[in-house]
């Protein structure tokens, strides 16, 4: 390790150079070519705080083995052993479980965002260690778009990974938009991350450009700060979950005025004539019109009116984000988005038609060309069982349960050994209260973690992990025009080996050692991983060079300019889209012959279970959304985190009537409940955010007051105690975490949040 020495690192929030004394961070400046780079690389100088230094074992797990439950997870203390001993009672259990129930009793799906660089991905490593030894029950889908990913391909046929690819590049945006609509705005805290990192920062270049050019945008969402002030924005703050019925409205009055693109919506969608009759009511007998959706929405019926008509006046843009969709019915809201464009009709031309997501991360419609990247391959996963990604208490509280999938009927399998690498379940699921309590039952937990999370806190064996500046890798990601040599910066904290190392290890002792590796070191991977590239791409410099350069920015970066939709527009009939009519498919037959009642046929608006229109104890919907100075509980405990704290509680945001009536001022401490929990926050009073509305964002380390009490109000203000665990629908059973009831009062003695010191020891 150079002792003094500043290198360049990547992160999901960009890149950076850190200064170092080998041990700890000491200084963090940001990437000198990126135009606009992220404040959470200030939070790196946390990374050496709150570590777990040893491998650990719950005490009861210790003494009595698999199965012991002792006191509760995250109650029990915690016994420090050596490597050797945590590694041979880990695979000792894994050999257990595979021999006497079969690998699908391992749940390895361990969703979680884990660090930038493309060798290390922890989740990555733990999949291909488990496919090694046999197998795993994983999962589908992410928390970020799951309802979208399961509805787009019955729509446009391509899944939303590839059409996403395809986006309409911001430049095109920006030279040819007149209007841009966004149902949840274009947020710029979130266009500060790109999953595996990115050198620069080009979304708010690309909105000025536009801006400047006279692009006219509208933010319609519950918070003005969806979309930045320096672009002038209209702002329309219906009540939250009402876009779909915001959106009919819309249509009805294209239909009714005229203006609708007949001939798009017969020539390239399917289904048109049975939305229509929905729409107009001849279906169900009510017109679905602007007056109805106003009443929905809480919006003036003759703003909807008249926005619909300017969409059809100009080039227009129509987005809606990621977050809109993590909601009951959220397949809903993308398909209709996408029928709302196909009735204006300006699909696959410049700057107009649909996107999903400009803003969620940095590189929707970034233009630069993609590189295929090694990453690290695994082999099939013999076992077949899933779950959808946000089903996880589901699957631990009911083996044998039942429930449906994409058209799929399933089981959901018993689970012996939960294994979670590279991600926190105690920050990102719904209803904590619940989800700690299925928690208990499977008779082992495994967690790698450089940090001492709430859910390192309830393993049973936590083996402690490097973070990126302890080892060498790659960043970057394919839709970069950079690639980072990633070095070791500091010293490994405490005993923290890397995740590959420790699964090494592990295969060695479960005889799959030569699988795992294929004999190479992780150093040897990384080098192998370039030199695949460069095979590729000869231009590029020798790994040697590239380490000491610490970044190759690719030779030319043509921007591969994109308009979604394009071909398919220009010819339908060379080139279908993959759906069953090839075309849009406004109404899906496949959709109704799986008879889903709360995923229908064609684009449907479905009272929510829990939104401002219902009649409640809880009058108050709280927005859970991503957090701007963090990447969702990452660094919690970094500067630029803790920064906009209020006596180190998560800040929520509340409208000064909805303040007035609570006697609450800025500052004040409050407690936000609802029937499945509670946590305190503190207050900020802001007209930015619509009366009724109040916003948490996620990732405040979890902190139950006393984790021996079910239910116990978290100090700290993790929203996720407030949230409801179920699925969207039927179909893609994706989290409903955006949004929920709750109600907020003035709380004069709340105990003192505690969140990053770490579990109880004790002494063998
Ligand atoms: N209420 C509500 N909840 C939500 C959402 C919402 O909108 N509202 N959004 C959801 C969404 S979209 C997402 S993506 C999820 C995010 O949920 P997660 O991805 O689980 O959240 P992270 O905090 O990024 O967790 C990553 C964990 O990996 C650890 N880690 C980092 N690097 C390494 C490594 O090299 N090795 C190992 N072993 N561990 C490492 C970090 O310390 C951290 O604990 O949250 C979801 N939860
Ligand atoms: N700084 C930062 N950036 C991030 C992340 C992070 O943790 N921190 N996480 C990354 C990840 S994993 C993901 S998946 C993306 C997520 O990207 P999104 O899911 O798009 O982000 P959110 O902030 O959850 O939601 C966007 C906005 O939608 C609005 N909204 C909520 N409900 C409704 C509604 O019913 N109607 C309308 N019209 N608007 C609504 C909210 O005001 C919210 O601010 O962000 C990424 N970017
Ligand atoms: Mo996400």
């Amino acid at each position: 390790m150079d002792r003094m020495a500043s290198k360049t690192t990547v992160t999901h929030w960009g890149a950076f150079d850190v200064d170092s004394d080998g041990i700890n961070v000491t200084g963090v400046r940001p990437f000198a070519k990126d135009p606009d780079p992220s404040p959470i690389g200030a939070s790196l100088e946390a990374v050496t705080r709150s570590r777990v230094l040893h491998p650990s074992i719950r005490k009861s797990w210790l003494e009595g083995g698999p199965g012991t439950r002792g006191d509760l997870r995250g109650v029990d203390p915690f016994i420090e052993v050596d490597w050797e001993t945590a590694l041979d009672l880990a695979a000792a259990e894994l050999d257990r479980v595979r021999t006497d129930q079969g690998n699908q009793a391992i749940f390895g799906g361990s969703y979680g965002w884990s660090s930038a660089g493309r060798f290390h991905h922890a989740q990555s490593q733990l999949h291909r260690f488990l496919t090694t030894i046999g197998g795993y029950t994983s999962k589908r889908d992410t928390y970020s778009h799951a309802a979208g990913e399961v509805i787009v391909p019955h729509v446009v046929g391509y899944n939303y990974w590839d059409l996403q690819q395809e986006h309409t590049s911001m430049s095109i945006i920006a030279e040819h938009c007149e209007l841009m609509v966004s149902f949840g705005g274009i947020p710029m805290k979130n266009a500060q991350i790109q999953n595996g990192g990115m050198g620069r920062h080009t979304l708010r270049g690309w909105l000025d450009q536009a801006k400047d050019r006279g692009t006219r945008f509208v933010n319609i969402s519950p918070i003005r700060d969806d979309l930045m002030d320096e672009l002038d924005a209209e702002w329309l703050a219906p009540r939250p979950g009402t876009d779909v019925a915001i959106m009919l409205g819309m249509m009805h009055t294209l239909v009714e005025e005229g203006l609708a693109d007949e001939a798009f919506l017969d020539r390239y969608c399917e289904g048109w004539p049975r939305l229509r009759a929905y729409l107009t009511g001849e279906a169900d007998g009510v017109a679905k019109s602007a007056s109805w959706a106003s009443a929905i929405a809480d919006l003036d019926a003759d703003r909807i009116r008249s926005l619909a008509r300017d969409l059809a006046g100009s080039r227009s843009m129509l987005n809606i984000a990621w977050g809109v969709q993590r909601a009951d019915y959220g397949e809903q809201t993308w398909w209709m988005l996408i029928a709302l464009a196909s009735a204006i009709g300006q699909i696959g031309l410049p700057g107009g038609g649909f996107g999903l997501g400009y803003g969620a991360v940095a590189s929707v419609g970034n233009g630069v060309t993609r590189r295929p990247f090694p990453s690290l391959e695994r082999g099939p996963n013999p076992v077949d069982e899933f779950i959808p990604v946000a089903r996880i208490a589901d699957l631990l509280e009911k083996p044998g349960g039942r429930y449906t999938y994409n058209g799929e009927d399933r089981t959901y399998p018993q689970i012996e050994i939960v294994y979670w690498a590279g991600g926190n379940p105690f920050h990102h699921h719904q209803d904590l209260n619940r989800l700690n309590a299925a928690w208990q039952i499977p008779p082992t937990v495994i967690v790698h973690e450089p940090f001492w999370t709430a859910t390192a806190k309830r393993a049973d064996i936590v083996f402690p992990s490097t973070t990126p500046l302890e080892r060498y890798d790659i960043g970057g990601s394919p839709r970069e025009d950079f690639l980072f040599a990633m070095e070791p910066i500091i010293e490994p904290v405490g005993e923290a080996r890397d995740d590959y190392d420790i699964f090494s290890d592990l295969a060695d002792r479960l005889g799959a050692v030569n699988e795992f590796t294929e004999g190479r070191t992780s150093r040897g991977w990384v080098e192998h991983f370039y030199e695949s590239f460069r095979q590729d791409f000869p231009e590029y410099p020798s790994y040697e060079e590239f380490v000491n350069e610490g970044h190759v920015q690719h030779p030319e970066t043509p921007e591969a300019l994109k308009v979604l939709l394009n071909d398919f527009r220009s010819d339908p009939a060379a080139n279908p889209l993959p759906t069953p009519s090839g075309k849009i498919e406004l109404y899906s037959s496949t959709i109704a012959g799986f008879g889903y009642e709360d995923c229908p046929p064609h684009p449907t608006f479905l009272e929510p279970k829990e939104w401002l229109g219902a009649v409640t104890r809880f009058p108050l919907q709280l927005i859970s959304n991503q957090p701007p100075g963090r990447l969702h509980s990452q660094l919690d405990h970094g500067v630029t985190s803790t920064n906009r704290k209020i006596d180190g509680r998560e800040r929520m945001r509340m409208h000064p009537s909805d303040a007035e009536s609570r006697a609450l001022s800025d500052g004040d401490t409050a407690k936000v409940f609802n029937d499945r929990g509670a946590c305190y926050v503190g207050i900020e009073v802001s007209d930015r955010i619509r009366p009724g509305v109040v916003e948490l964002p996620t990732g405040a380390w979890y902190d139950p007051v006393d984790p021996s009490i079910a239910g116990s109000a978290c100090r700290h203000g993790n929203p996720n105690v407030l949230t409801r665990d179920e699925g969207t629908s039927g179909l893609a059973q994706g989290p409903v975490a955006q949004s929920c009831l709750v109600e907020v009062e003035k709380s004069l003695s709340a105990p003192t949040p505690d969140p990053y010191s770490g579990p109880a020891f004790a002494s063998r």
